[in-house]
C-alpha cells in the first residue's frame, strides 16, 4: 500500500500545474502556435477529446438528436437579424472581408455560434408541427475574439470542440420540457466523467444573447475559481421571429415556433484534467482513458526469470486483448521501470500491471491504481474480472473525491464578512440571501470582488426570515458568487 498521492502543486499553483501537465502528457500544445487563443490537440489529447465527443453522441443520439454540419461562414445580414444576439456578439466576431485580393460584397463572419445560420435553414426544412420536436447538433470549431485573458482549452479564440445543440418546438411548454431534457443530458455527461457541478439560473444581465433565460453548469477548479462548463438556453421565439420562421400548428393556424440551444466545449476536457489530477499529473476516468492499462515487465537477472516474465507478459496481453481492454505493453529497453511509472502516471493511465520474475513464477502480477497508488497482487486467472472491478472502483472514488472537494468550497451564509473572507481565502462559491434586485447583486459583486453566477436551479426559496444583506428587504432566494475563469 502506498500513501495517498500528493495534491500540493495541483491545488496551490493550479494554472501552472495545468500548463505543465498538458505539455508533459502531450495533450495540447498551447502558446507556441503563433495565433493567440489557439492551440493544437496532440495525438494523446486528441484521443481523450474523441472519447468525450463519443460520450456526448452516446447521450444525445438516443434522445433523438440528429448530427449535422453547417458552413463555418455566416453572411453579415444573417448574423445581424436578431438584434439582441448581434449586440451580444458584436465585439467578438472575426470577419472575412476578402477573397484573394478582392474585397467581398458581403462580409462573412466566422461563426461565434450557429443560432442564426441554423434558424435560417430551418425556415426551409420545417413547415409543420408534425415534424416537431426537432433536435439538431454539431461538433465544430467556433471563433470568438475573447478579450478576457485567453487560456488553453478554457478560454480560446478558436473553440475547437464546440458541441452545439439546437431544437425547435411547437409550444413554449415543449421548449421548457426540452430545457429539462438538456439539463438531464448534461448531468449524465458530467456524471459519467465524475465532474461535480452546481446548476444555476444565470442572472438576467448575464444570460445568453437572445435567450429568454440561461441555465448554467459551473464547477470549481482546484484553485477555487468557478468555471462554466455548459449552458442551456430557452430561446423563446427570438430567432424564429427575427427570421420570420413560421410553422403550421395542430389547429391549422401559423405561428413562430419555439427554440432552445445548449452547448459544451473544450472546457469539458480541461475540467476532466483539472478536477481529477494530482501532483504526478493526469488521472483519467477509465471510460475515456486512451490507454486503460499499461503493462511494465520488470527485467529479471537470470535466464529462468527472464523466460517466466516473457511468458507471463504474453499471457497477460492475451487476457487483456480478450477482455477488450485498451492496453499498452511498455517494453522499451532504454528506460528503467521507475521512469516508465513516472511517464504513465503523468498520462493518467488508470491501472498499471507490473510483471516481476518472482510473482510470474506464481502466475501472478502486481496491479497499481493511478488514483490511490494502491498496489495489490492478482493471480492471472482473476485478472480480467479484477480489472473490471477496479475500473468501477476507480471511477467511483474519483467522482466522490471530486464532489467532496467541490462541496467543501461552497458556503451558504448571510454574514457578509464571512463571505468576503471565504471568497478571498478559499475562493469557491458563496451563496447569499437575495431580494431579487439587480442593484443589490451588482453591489455585492463589487464588495466581494466576485461574479454573480445566478440563483440555484431548481429554485430554492430562502427561509421566511432571511434578509438581503444589501437593502435589508426580504430575501426570495440565494445568489451565488465566485471568482471565475
Ligand atoms: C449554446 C450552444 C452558446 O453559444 N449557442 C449554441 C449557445 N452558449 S455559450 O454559453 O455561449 O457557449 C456554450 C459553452 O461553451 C463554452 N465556451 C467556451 N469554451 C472555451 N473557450 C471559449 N472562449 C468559450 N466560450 C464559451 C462554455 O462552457 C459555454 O457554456
Ligand atoms: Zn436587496
Amino acid at each position: 500500500m502506498s500513501g495517498q498521492p500528493s495534491r500540493d502543486k495541483w491545488s496551490r499553483e493550479f494554472p501552472r500545474w495545468f500548463d505543465w501537465i498538458i505539455a508533459e502528457a502531450e495533450v495540447y500544445d498551447y502558446g507556441r502556435y503563433p495565433v493567440k487563443g489557439m492551440g493544437v490537440w496532440m495525438p494523446y489529447g486528441f484521443q481523450i477529446r474523441r472519447r468525450i465527443i463519443e460520450l456526448i453522441r452516446g447521450i444525445l443520439d438516443p434522445l433523438g438528436h440528429e448530427e449535422v454540419l453547417f458552413p463555418l461562414l455566416i453572411p453579415e445580414h444573417l448574423l445581424r437579424r436578431e438584434s439582441e444576439h448581434v449586440k451580444g456578439f458584436e465585439d467578438e466576431v472575426y470577419w472575412v472581408t476578402h477573397g484573394g485580393l478582392e474585397p467581398l460584397d458581403v462580409k462573412l463572419a466566422l461563426r461565434p455560434t450557429s443560432e442564426t445560420s441554423i434558424t435560417y435553414m430551418e425556415t426551409f426544412w420545417i413547415k409543420s408541427y408534425k415534424q416537431l420536436p426537432k433536435k439538431y447538433y454539431q461538433v465544430v470549431s467556433i471563433f470568438r475574439y475573447e478579450t478576457k485573458a485567453t487560456r488553453p482549452m478554457i478560454r480560446l479564440r478558436e473553440v475547437t470542440t464546440f458541441k452545439e445543440a439546437h431544437t425547435v418546438h411547437d409550444s413554449f411548454e415543449d421548449a421548457e420540457r426540452q430545457v429539462l431534457e438538456a439539463i438531464d443530458a448534461y448531468k449524465k455527461l458530467f456524471d459519467s466523467l465524475g465532474i461535480p457541478y452546481v446548476i444555476s439560473r444565470r442572472p438576467e444581465w448575464d444570460k445568453f444573447a437572445g435567450a429568454l433565460y440561461t441555465i448554467a453548469f459551473d464547477t470549481i477548479m482546484p484553485d477555487g475559481r468557478a468555471l462554466q462548463i455548459g449552458t442551456v438556453h430557452n430561446l423563446g421565439q427570438s430567432f424564429t421571429k427575427a427570421f420570420d420562421f413560421k410553422i403550421q400548428l395542430a389547429d391549422e393556424t401559423l405561428d413562430h415556433p419555439w427554440q432552445t440551444s445548449y452547448g459544451v466545449s473544450d472546457r469539458v476536457v480541461a475540467t476532466v484534467i483539472g478536477v481529477h489530477g494530482d501532483d504526478r499529473g493526469l488521472v483519467l476516468p477509465p471510460n475515456i482513458a486512451p490507454i486503460q492499462v499499461v503493462v511494465v515487465p520488470i527485467p529479471a537477472k537470470d535466464e529462468e526469470g527472464k523466460a517466466k516474465v516473457k511468458e507471463t507478459l504474453e499471457e497477460v496481453a492475451r487476457i487483456l486483448e480478450e477482455a477488450g481492454i485498451r492496453y499498452r505493453v511498455d517494453d522499451r529497453e532504454d528506460l528503467r521501470p521507475g521512469a516508465k511509472y513516472y511517464y504513465w502516471e503523468a498520462r493518467g493511465v488508470p491501472l498499471r500491471i507490473e510483471i516481476g520474475a518472482r510473482e510470474a513464477s506464481e502466475r501472478a502480477v502486481t496491479l497499481v491504481r493511478r488514483d490511490t497508488l494502491e498496489k495489490s497482487k492478482v493471480g492471472l486467472d482473476e485478472l480480467a474480472g479484477r480489472i473490471r472491478e477496479e475500473f468501477n472502483d476507480i471511477y467511483e472514488n474519483m467522482k466522490d473525491r471530486a464532489w467532496s472537494f467541490m462541496k467543501n468550497r461552497i458556503l451558504r451564509t448571510s454574514d457578509l464578512e464571512k463571505a468576503k473572507e471565504w471568497v478571498k481565502e478559499r475562493r469557491g462559491i458563496v451563496e447569499i440571501p437575495w431580494c431579487g434586485r439587480e442593484d443589490c447583486a451588482l453591489r455585492l459583486e463589487e464588495e466581494l470582488d466576485a461574479k454573480a453566477l445566478g440563483t440555484p436551479w431548481p429554485l430554492e426559496k430562502a427561509p421566511e426570515n432571511a434578509k438581503c444583506p444589501v437593502c435589508g428587504k426580504k430575501a426570495i432566494t440565494w445568489m451565488r458568487y465566485s471568482k471565475t475563469y
